[in-house]
C-alpha cells in the first residue's frame, strides 16, 4: 500500500519536496556575516587579568562564539614566552596566552576557529610577517580604483569637510574585527594613486576617526602619499626631496599626524609610475625619496613602502624595468623603508613567474604586493579563488641564498635580516552588503590574511577552513558527513580548479595582459589603438604573428631570464625545462611546435581554452546541484554570476582564437568547439558590456 501511495505524481512531489526543504529551511543570507558566523553557541567562564580593550573584545568574541562545553573554563593570560614571537599566541584546551592584548584577539579567534572546524587545541602560532596590510585604492570621492563591491567605506563625495557617522563607525568596526580575525593589522586608506587632499587637516580629522574605531582591533592606518604634496597643498614651489622647505614641510606633516595618531603606521608612495610624481621629476633618485619620508617617520617609528612598480613606454620589455631601476640601489635605503613589489613582473596578471626582484635584493627590505580585488581575473563575476596563485607565487624558488630561498622567506625575514617585515593585499572591500561585490570573492580577503599571517599554509586548507566557516548551517555539521561530501568536497573542488580554470579560458602557456582596452575584463589581442602607449595594448605582449606567439624574453631576446639567479635563469631559458605555464611568458615559438603533451602548439593553445570553458561549465553543473545546502539568496547570486562567466569565458576562448587564427592559419582540432562569435563582431564590441566599442578609451 505504502509504496503505492509514492508512485507517479505524488512520488515526483515527495521528492521535490525533500528536495526544497532544506534549502526553505536555510534563511536568506545577503553575506554580510562573512566567515564569522556563531550559530549555536554555549556559554563559558573566562577569567582574565588584561583590562585593556583589546583583551574585551578577545573575552566577548570568546563568549559569543564558544562551542565547547557549556559551562568550560578559559584562562587568558598577556604574559611572555620564549616561543611567542610579536602578535603570537599559544594554544591549550583551557588557556590562550601571548605576549601582547592583540595577541589574546588573534588567540581567540583562532581559538574558536578551531572549534568550529574540528581543528587541533594544542598549537603555538607566530605571524610570518610583522605587517599584514590592506591597500585600499580608495579615491576621496568615494570610488575605488579597481573596485567591484560598490563604493568605498572610508569616503564619500562630500563638498564641505568629510563627516563620520554612526553607521560609518559601526561598519569600521565590523570591517576591523573581520580582519583581527584573520590577523591583518594595517590598512591603508587611499589609493596609490593618492590626493595631496589626505593630507589636509580636514581629511586628517576623519583618519584619525578611521585610527580610533580600528585601534583595538590591532589595527593600524596608513596613508597613501602624493610626492607632490609639498607644492600641492603647501604651496612650496617643490618638490624636491633634497630642498630644506620641502623635507620641513614633511617634518611638520608628520608632527601633525603622529599628534594625532600616535600609532600612525606609515606612508605608502607610488612614484614615477604611470604619470604620478615623484623624484625623479627634481633628478634625484627613489632613493633620495623614500630616505627623505623615511627619515621624517623614523622618529615616530614609522615606515615607508615604496613601491617598485614602474615602467616606462620606451622600453622593449616592461618585465624587466622594475628591477633595472632598483637593483642599483640594494644597500642604500634606510632600514625603515621597504621596498613593495607586485608579485609578478608585468601587473598581477592570472599567471606571471615571480618579480625577479625577490631575493635578489639581499640588502633592502622587500614585501610582496598582492591584488585581492581581480582586476584582471574577472572583477565580482567570475569565481576565481586565489588562494592557489598567491600559494603557488609565495613558494616560487628563487635561489638566490640557495635550493628552498623561495619568495616567502626571502621576504618574511628567515634569509635576510629586515627591521620590518611586511606584506600587502589590495582590498576588495567596499560598500555593498557582502563586502566583496560576491561571496565567494569574500574567500580571498579571508585568504590573503590567512596566508598573511601563516605564509607556509596551503591553498587547500584555507580553502577548506572558509567554505566551513562560511556555509556549514550549522557548525557542528562541520563534521557531518552528509554536509562534507555533499557541499564541502565539490566546492573546495571547484575553488581549487578555479584560477587555472580561467588561466585557461583567458591567456594559457604563459600568455598574459590581452584584455581589451583599460577595463582589463575581456579579450582584446587586437587592441591597439594609434594613440594608445605600446605597452598598454596586448600585440606588444602576445606578440603573434605567422612565425608563432609569444614573448622572447630568453637570453637571445630582451634576456630578462637573466635577472634571475643562475640556476632559475637557466630553467627558464631553456625550452627543455621552462615550465610549460610560463612557456609564451619566456619563448616566441612557431605554431607547430611541438608541446609536452605531443601536440602542436596551436592545437595545445586551441585545447586549454577549450578545457577553460568546459570547467566553467562543470562548475555550473556542480553548483546547481548544491541548491539544498545553500540558502535561495546567496545560491541565486553565486548561479547567475557563473552563468555570465561561461558566457564570458566563451567570448574569451572565441576572441583569442579566431585572432590567433589569422596568423597560425591552422584548424581548429577534434575537440574544439566552433566558435559562436565572429571575428568582426568580437572586435567591435566592449566584451564587458558586449555593447559597440566607444570611441574614446584608456590604456594600462
Ligand atoms: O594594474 C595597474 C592598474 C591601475 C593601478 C596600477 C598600480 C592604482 O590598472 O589601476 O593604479 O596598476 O598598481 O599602481
Amino acid at each position: 500500500m505504502v509504496i503505492k501511495i509514492f508512485t507517479g505524481t505524488s512520488a515526483f512531489l515527495f521528492f521535490l519536496l525533500a528536495l526544497l526543504l532544506p534549502a526553505a529551511r536555510l534563511k536568506a543570507d545577503d553575506g554580510h556575516g562573512l566567515w564569522l558566523r556563531n550559530n549555536k553557541t554555549n556559554p563559558v567562564i573566562i577569567s582574565c587579568s588584561d583590562k585593556s580593550a583589546t583583551a574585551m573584545l578577545a573575552i566577548e568574541e570568546l563568549k559569543d562564539g564558544w562551542m565547547g562545553k557549556a559551562g568550560a573554563k578559559m584562562l587568558l593570560i598577556v604574559k611572555f614566552d620564549q616561543s611567542i614571537k610579536g602578535d603570537g599566541y599559544i594554544l591549550k584546551p583551557q588557556s590562550i596566552q601571548a605576549a601582547t592584548p592583540v595577541g589574546l584577539l588573534y588567540g581567540a579567534f583562532d581559538y574558536l576557529r578551531r572549534q568550529k572546524v574540528g581543528e587541533d587545541l594544542h598549537v603555538t602560532s607566530n605571524p610570518s610577517y610583522q605587517r599584514r596590510i590592506l591597500n585600499h585604492w580608495d579615491n576621496l570621492n568615494g570610488t575605488i580604483e579597481r573596485g567591484y563591491a560598490g563604493s568605498s567605506i572610508f569616503w564619500r563625495n562630500e563638498k564641505q569637510a568629510p563627516t563620520v557617522t554612526e553607521a560609518d563607525r559601526k561598519l569600521w568596526r565590523e570591517y576591523a574585527r573581520a580582519n583581527a580575525s584573520v590577523g591583518i593589522n594595517g590598512a591603508v586608506l587611499n589609493n596609490v594613486n593618492a590626493s595631496p587632499i589626505i593630507l589636509s587637516d580636514d581629511y586628517l580629522n576623519k583618519v584619525k576617526e578611521v585610527a580610533d574605531v580600528l585601534r583595538p582591533y590591532g589595527m593600524r592606518v596608513y596613508l597613501s602619499v602624493n610626492f607632490a604634496s609639498p607644492m600641492v597643498l603647501g604651496k612650496l614651489a617643490t618638490a624636491d626631496p633634497l630642498a630644506p622647505g620641502v623635507i620641513n614641510w614633511w617634518k611638520d606633516k608628520a608632527n601633525e599626524i603622529y599628534k594625532a595618531i600616535p600609532d600612525f603606521g606609515g606612508f605608502l608612495v607610488k612614484a614615477n609610475s604611470e604619470g604620478q610624481p615623484g623624484p625623479q621629476d627634481y633628478k634625484r633618485t627613489h632613493v633620495d625619496g623614500a630616505n627623505m619620508l623615511a627619515d621624517v617617520l623614523q622618529p615616530h617609528g614609522g615606515i615607508v613602502m615604496w613601491r617598485a612598480f614602474v615602467y616606462s613606454a620606451s622600453d622593449k620589455d616592461r618585465a624587466k624595468q622594475a628591477y633595472e631601476e632598483f637593483m642599483p640601489f640594494d644597500g642604500r635605503f634606510r632600514d625603515n623603508v621597504i621596498i613593495q613589489v607586485k608579485n609578478g613582473p608585468i601587473d598581477f596578471q592570472p599567471r606571471e613567474p615571480f618579480s625577479p626582484l625577490f631575493g635578489a635584493m639581499k640588502k633592502t627590505s622587500v614585501m610582496p604586493e598582492f591584488q585581492i580585488t581581480k582586476e584582471y581575473l574577472g572583477e565580482n563575476i567570475h569565481l576565481v579563488y586565489l588562494g592557489t596563485l598567491w600559494e603557488e607565487a609565495l613558494k616560487s624558488d628563487t635561489y638566490q641564498q640557495g635550493k628552498g630561498s623561495t619568495v616567502a622567506r626571502c621576504t618574511d625575514g628567515s634569509l635576510y635580516p629586515q627591521q620590518y617585515t611586511a606584506i600587502a593585499g589590495v582590498a576588495n572591500i567596499g560598500l555593498d552588503a557582502n563586502w566583496c561585490g560576491s561571496n565567494f570573492d569574500q574567500a580571498n580577503w579571508y585568504a590573503y590574511g590567512r596566508l598573511a599571517w601563516d605564509n607556509q599554509l596551503t591553498a587547500t586548507q584555507i580553502a577548506d577552513e572558509w567554505v566551513k566557516l562560511t556555509f556549514s548551517p550549522d557548525q557542528t555539521t562541520a563534521g557531518d558527513s552528509k554536509w562534507q561530501n555533499g557541499f564541502l568536497k565539490p566546492v573546495t573542488a571547484m575553488m581549487m580548479k578555479s584560477r587555472e580554470a580561467m588561466v585557461n579560458y583567458e591567456m594559457p602557456l604563459g600568455l598574459h595582459h590581452i584584455f581589451a582596452a583599460d577595463r582589463h575584463y575581456g579579450p582584446g589581442p587586437w587592441y591597439a589603438p594609434k594613440k594608445v602607449r605600446v605597452d598598454w595594448t596586448p600585440p606588444y605582449y602576445h606578440k603573434a604573428g605567422a612565425d608563432g606567439i609569444g614573448f622572447d624574453r630568453t637570453s637571445k631576446g630582451t634576456a630578462a631570464v637573466n635577472q634571475y639567479q643562475q640556476t632559475v635563469a637557466d630553467e627558464f631559458d631553456n625550452l627543455k625545462t621552462c615550465p610549460e605555464k610560463y612557456l609564451l611568458w619566456f619563448h616566441h615559438l612557431p605554431w607547430t611546435y611541438q608541446v609536452a603533451s605531443g601536440r602542436t602548439l596551436w592545437d595545445e593553445i586551441c585545447y586549454r581554452y577549450q578545457d577553460g570553458l568546459q570547467s566553467v561549465k562543470e562548475f555550473q553543473k556542480t553548483w546547481d546541484s548544491l541548491r539544498p545546502f545553500v540558502d535561495e539568496q546567496r545560491f541565486e547570486e553565486v548561479q547567475s554570476k557563473l552563468q555570465r562567466q561561461y558566457h564570458d569565458a566563451q567570448v574569451y576562448k572565441d576572441g583569442c582564437l579566431l585572432y590567433f587564427q589569422t596568423f597560425s592559419k591552422m584548424p581548429f582540432p577534434p575537440g574544439c568547439e566552433k566558435p559562436i562569435y565572429t571575428l568582426d563582431y568580437l572586435e567591435s564590441i566592449d566584451p564587458f558590456t558586449m555593447e559597440k566599442f566607444p570611441a574614446s578609451n584608456g590604456g594600462q
